[in-house]
């Protein structure tokens, strides 16, 4: 509200709508931080524990306080057990939007709804082949409805082992078989998470830690996997198409509705409501131009990656699309979408619509989505975005900017496409050097670094280096509207990859999609290791998550380390305060799985540490390296 004394942005809308908001008196995220700060030491440690009620506990971190929670829990298992929480946390909130489409799926083998059809035949037939399950002279009906069911039994207990381990290279299976980590049902390892750390359960930090992993792999090749391929057969698998990116989507003359959320179910039915010959003549009738749908956060992500519907921001972009007064509504689904949405509604025209049953927003326009009548409550919702253009103030209307182009829609499919049918061209790439590597930066945005600036710096300077870049979630957003996304910023990468990307047409950072969509990175990596006939761990990769804030991205990250690939987190943590748990998870899981995760949050210094592993991996395989300790930090 009150201005802030240092830029809390890189990005010239969110800047321009940041003034605004202090002139205006609109409170933000960041002023909520702010409010909070300093923020509690203990739980920032990782030290407070409340899963009883003989507690809450906490662990005085400098040794004269307690040592032990009233039940005699020591720092190391209070830290282990609230780590292994978040990660339940977040698998299951991925895991459940992956039930919620495939029970869409399920709608569809069963015929009970005319609203879903099967986009992707040889996608359907592919997996249902992958689940033992028979194609030859059945219909798509009878496949997508058997697929279903067999994918919800991944959801239970009867398995020994999820289905698309199958895709899992041998090698990695076998140290997972060893470990104890193979997950065996995507609710199960959650389930069992709660479980686990309730007091008097587990007691014993790496245990508890391992079983953390395991949870994880149950979310990255479990419960996101099946939402992205069930998402891909429902809706189709992308293929690189050109959109836009930044606040500048929005229209000063046309009806502006904001889909926000995840899950792609929903926003494809508003997607075809919104082209209702009838609603369309509402609009001009209501003296607007027609109507513009963009998207925000993931669910933005996937209507981007599939029909190039422009992208108006990412995660901490959300309060400030509504003050730029042109947005009609804002229609959210699930996750990340801040209550406070509705607060800074209130000071505008905007309407809020939740559309879950299981996220309701107090004071929102609640429109239950049902399915079974998609079009219809579609239309229903699209409707009141139209109407309420008669109540928009023109005069307050302040869209900052034009749109920034973007690429999107490189999906594992995409991308060997683009090479040629074959990951062969991308193989010789690495190994001639020309691309030393690939990384994944992926993840949110958190008031507590400046917005975007994680990401693009990473990004910008691993580019810069010959590292190829795959981004998802708000990543992908962040590099989108710094223009990284295009094939013409290829000139800003180094002169290997500079010249893939112009050989193949193709930009130096590619879109994969939503946070769910990490599972195509898996698969893109478990393909290169397949390929190559070695395990995961071995090749020249890394992720990063510079900005993350959710428990999803903690799944998330957990689940690419177990998979076998170096992972760089932005933010803190609340892990410090037991030096037992960073040893292992900075180090001591290295013996353990393979790789292990680092803390830096300086992106330029990020980037050489991923440089350096990448160097590191290079020689391992005998291929031309340079000396990791010769890349100096900056
Ligand atoms: O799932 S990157 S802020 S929007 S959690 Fe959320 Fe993080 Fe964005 Fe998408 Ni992912
Ligand atoms: Fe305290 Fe133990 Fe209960 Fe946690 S589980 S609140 S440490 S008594």
């Amino acid at each position: 509200m009150s201005g802030h004394d240092k830029e809390l942005s890189i990005a010239e809308d969110a800047k321009k709508m940041l003034r605004l908001a202090a002139e205006e008196n609109i409170e933000t995220v960041w002023d909520r931080l702010h409010a909070q700060e300093p923020q509690c030491g203990y739980c920032s440690l990782g030290l407070s524990c409340r899963n009883c009620a003989m507690g809450p506990c906490r662990i005085d971190p400098f040794g004269e306080g307690p040592q032990k929670g009233v039940c005699g829990a020591d720092a190391d298992v209070i830290v282990a057990r609230n780590l292994a929480r978040a990660i339940a946390a977040g698998a299951s909130a991925h895991s459940d939007h992956g039930r919620d489409i495939l029970e869409a799926l399920y709608h569809v083998g069963r015929g009970d709804t005319e609203v879903y059809r099967i986009s992707d035949e040889d996608k359907l037939k592919t997996i249902a082949g992958e689940y033992g399950i028979e194609t030859e002279n059945k219909d798509v009906q009878t496949i997508a409805r058997e697929l279903a069911w067999e994918m919800m039994e991944d959801f239970g207990t009867r398995k020994e082992e999820l289905t698309f381990l199958k895709r899992v290279p041998a090698p990695r299976r076998e140290l997972w078989k060893k470990v104890g980590v193979t997950p065996r049902g995507i609710d199960r390892e959650s389930v069992e998470t709660l479980h686990r750390t309730h007091m008097g359960v587990d007691n014993d930090y790496v245990n508890i830690l391992l079983h953390g992993l395991r949870t994880s792999l149950s979310d990255g090749w479990g419960g996101s996997m099946v939402a992205t391929e069930v998402s891909d057969i429902l809706f189709g698998t992308p293929k690189p198409v050109a959109s836009k990116a930044n606040l500048g989507v929005l229209k000063p003359d046309m009806v502006n509705i904001a889909l926000h959320g995840h899950n792609p179910i929903l926003s494809d039915v508003i997607v075809r409501a919104a082209k209702d010959p009838d609603l369309q003549k509402l609009a001009e009738e209501q003296g607007a131009k027609g109507i513009n749908l963009v998207g925000l956060c993931c669910t933005g992500n996937e209507l981007q990656m599939r029909l190039g519907i422009p992208m108006a921001g990412n995660h901490l972009m959300q309060e400030l699309a509504i003050m730029t007064g042109a947005l009609e509504a804002m229609l959210v689904d699930y996750q990340c979408i801040m209550p406070a949405v509705v607060e800074v509604a209130k000071c505008f025209h905007t309407r809020i619509i939740s559309t879950f049953d299981k996220a309701k927003f107090t004071g929102a326009t609640h429109i239950p989505f049902d399915p079974a009548r998609g079009l219809e409550i579609g239309k229903e919702i699209v409707r009141i975005g139209v109407e309420n253009y008669a109540n928009r103030i023109h005069e307050r209307v302040m869209i900052p900017g034009t749109p920034t182009e973007m690429m999107a829609g490189f999906s594992v499919e995409a991308i060997v496409g683009a090479l040629g049918g074959s990951p062969a061209p991308l193989v010789d790439a690495i190994k001639a050097g020309k691309i030393r590597g690939a990384a994944g930066v992926v993840g949110c945005n958190n008031p507590k670094i400046k917005h975007d600036y994680g990401h693009v710096t990473l990004t910008r300077s691993l580019i810069e280096n010959d590292v190829l870049v795959v981004v998802t979630g708000c990543s992908a957003v962040a590099n989108g509207k710094a223009g990284l996304m295009v094939p013409e910023a290829a000139d800003l990468a180094g002169s290997g990859l500079r010249e893939i990307c112009k050989a193949l047409g193709i930009p130096p950072v590619l879109h994969l999609g939503s946070c769910v969509d990490n599972t195509r990175i898996l698969v893109l990596a478990a393909a290169l290791a397949n390929f190559l006939g070695t395990d995961i761990d071995r090749l020249p990769l890394a992720g990063a998550a510079p900005e993350w804030y959710s428990e999803k991205a903690v799944s998330i990250g957990a689940y690419v380390v177990a998979s076998g690939i170096y992972t760089v987190l932005g933010v803190q943590p609340p892990i410090f305060g037991s030096p037992n748990v960073v040893k292992l998870l900075a180090g001591g899981l290295d013996d353990v799985i393979g790789a292990s995760f680092a803390v830096e949050p300086d992106p330029e210094k990020a980037a050489v540490l991923i440089r350096r592993h990448i160097e590191k991996k290079r020689a391992g395989l005998g291929l031309p390296s340079v000396d990791p300790e010769s890349i100096p930090l900056p």
